[in-house]
């Protein structure tokens, strides 16, 4: 009888926690009761997924609701996307602008509305604390500048050097050709012989790197990449020419993405500076603590790594 009485009473006890949680979790996620509209500006590499899944995973994790668009590399769309936001009635917008002018539209409209924007990843025309809560980035300007220390270091300070640059009118794309020549400058034998955008992307680089081989193909002796996905299409380009990237020439890019770690171990790519997408704690706790009436920093900088053959390993499984 007494073990059946305390069987029971544990039972009980066991009910009233279960309730106790969920209570706890209601409140939590109800307490916040929050709606967070996130505009991403394109969702096709590896970079983007990261940074994406990051962002939904942390939401749910913190009990947030989500409301997610993809401009698909669209600025008109992004722009209609915080509109719909906007339209949504939430309660802040992450955004993650395309390009820095055309998006600073998209800034007034949600400055209008009194909805408080976080910017992620690149910057877009407005003033921090005024037209924009903050913004949560990398600091492009050191990164580029490490790549251009790399690539001097590689080449001992003489090199003819190709430069695949990001999205034309995207602030990303602006600071990462700034810092690397605020570097190469200081080398009187290194030289931009030819410096041409390629969106970022695998494909536009392998086209692009194609046809500078073609014209300039024996002057060559290194690629500068603003990311990772166009260093991958220029040393298939350069294979394709029957050039060996590592060796004929020297690579340096940024991001830090697998395979952009698996060319490092293959010799292919010299080094890649990090570029770290995971942002999805920062961003939420920039709100809650927003929330809580906390004054927020204007820029909150990610503090990224570099990668050469020297720990490529180490991190290639980690990787994005
Ligand atoms: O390096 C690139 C992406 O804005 C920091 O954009 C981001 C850059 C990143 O497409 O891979």
């Amino acid at each position: 009888m007494r073990k059946i009485y305390s069987l029971l009473m544990i039972v009980i006890l066991l009910m009233i926690g279960c309730n106790l949680r969920n209570l706890k979790e209601e409140y939590t996620s109800e307490d916040k009761g929050i709606v967070v509209g996130f505009s991403q500006m394109e969702n096709n590499s590896p970079w983007r997924i990261a940074e994406t899944n990051s962002i939904r995973s942390e939401a749910e994790k913190r009990g947030i609701e989500l409301i997610f668009t993809d401009a698909q590399a669209n600025v008109e769309k992004q722009i209609s996307d915080v509109q719909y936001l906007i339209e949504q009635k939430v309660d802040y917008i992450i955004l993650a602008p395309k390009l820095y002018d055309e998006l600073g539209e998209a800034l007034q409209l949600s400055k209008d509305a009194g909805i408080p924007v976080i910017l992620l990843d690149r910057k877009a025309k407005g003033e921090a604390g005024k037209d924009y809560l903050t913004l949560i980035a990398s600091d492009f300007i050191w990164q580029s500048q490490q790549a251009g220390k790399l690539l001097a270091e590689a080449t001992s300070g003489r090199a003819n050097i190709v430069e695949l640059t990001g999205t034309v009118g995207s602030s990303v794309a602006i600071e990462r050709s700034k810092g690397f020549k605020d570097i190469i400058d200081q080398y009187e034998e290194m030289t931009v012989i030819a410096s041409q955008s390629a969106d970022f992307t695998r494909v536009d680089a392998k086209k692009v790197m194609g046809s500078i081989i073609r014209e300039r193909g024996k002057e060559i002796t290194a690629v500068y990449a603003h990311n990772d996905e166009m260093a991958i299409g220029a040393i298939i380009a350069l294979k394709g020419a029957g050039i060996n990237p590592g060796k004929d020439i020297i690579i340096v890019s940024i991001d830090g993405e697998r395979d952009a770690l698996k060319a490092i171990i293959a010799n292919d790519l010299y080094a890649t500076i990090e570029c770290n997408p995971f942002m999805g704690a920062i961003t939420f706790d920039v709100i809650e603590r927003h929330l809580a009436g906390e004054k927020i920093e204007p820029f909150i900088i990610i503090k990224d790594r570099i990668f050469t053959k020297q720990n490529a390993i180490e991190h290639v499984d980690s990787a994005f």
